[in-house]
C-alpha cells in the first residue's frame, strides 16, 4: 500500500488536474488512441475517428476523458478503500466492455505522462512515485474483481 504521505502527494497533485479536468481527459484519451490504436476500436463511438481533428474536435470524446477522470478522481481520494466506487466499474468493463488489465496500465503511464507535460514544477519524481504506485493499486484491485467475476482480463 502507500504511506499517508504518499497519498497526500497524489490527492495534491489532483487538485492540480481537476480545475482542467475535461482538457487533461481529452488530452488522456488521444494519446491512448494514437499510442495504442487497439484502445480506439473498443468504443463504437470513437472507432471510425481517422484523424487528429477528428478526435480533437470531438465533443463526445472530451465528454468521455471527463467521465474517465472524473471517476479516477473519486477513486484516488479514497486512498485506497475504494471497494465502493470500484465494484461498478469492475462490472462494466469485465462484462460489458471487456477492458483488459494491459489497456489499463496503458492508460495508467499515459495519465502519468499528461501530468507530468502539464504540472512539471508539481509533479517532481517522488509524486510520479506515489502516483504510479495508486494506479497500481487501482489496476491490482481491477483485476482481482475481474477474476472474481470470471474475466481473465
Ligand atoms: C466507460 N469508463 C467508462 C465509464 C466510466 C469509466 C466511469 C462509464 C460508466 C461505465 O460504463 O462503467 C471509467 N475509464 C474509466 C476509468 C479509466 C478509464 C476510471 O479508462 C481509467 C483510469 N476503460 C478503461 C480503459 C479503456 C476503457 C483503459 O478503463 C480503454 C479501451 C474503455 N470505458 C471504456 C469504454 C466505455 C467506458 C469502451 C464505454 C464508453 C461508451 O460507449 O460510453
Amino acid at each position: 500500500g502507500l504511506s499517508e504521505q504518499e497519498w497526500q502527494k497524489v490527492v495534491d497533485i489532483w487538485g492540480k488536474v481537476e480545475p482542467d479536468l475535461s482538457l487533461h481527459g481529452q488530452e488522456v484519451i488521444i494519446r491512448m488512441f494514437q499510442n495504442h490504436p487497439e484502445t480506439q476500436e473498443r468504443f463504437d463511438k470513437f472507432k471510425n475517428f481517422k484523424t487528429l481533428d477528428e478526435m480533437k474536435s470531438s465533443e463526445e470524446l472530451k465528454k468521455h476523458g471527463t467521465t474517465v477522470l472524473s471517476a479516477l478522481g473519486k477513486i484516488l481520494k479514497q486512498k485506497g478503500s475504494h471497494e465502493v466506487e470500484l465494484a461498478p466499474l469492475a462490472q462494466t468493463h469485465a462484462n460489458k466492455h471487456k477492458i483488459p488489465v494491459k489497456y489499463l496500465e496503458f492508460i495508467s503511464e499515459i495519465i502519468i505522462g499528461v501530468i507530468a507535460e502539464k504540472h512539471s514544477a508539481e509533479f517532481g519524481a517522488d509524486c510520479q512515485e506515489a502516483m504510479r504506485k495508486a494506479l497500481e493499486l487501482f489496476r491490482n484491485d481491477m483485476a482481482s474483481k475481474y477474476k472474481e467475476l470470471g474475466y481473465q482480463g
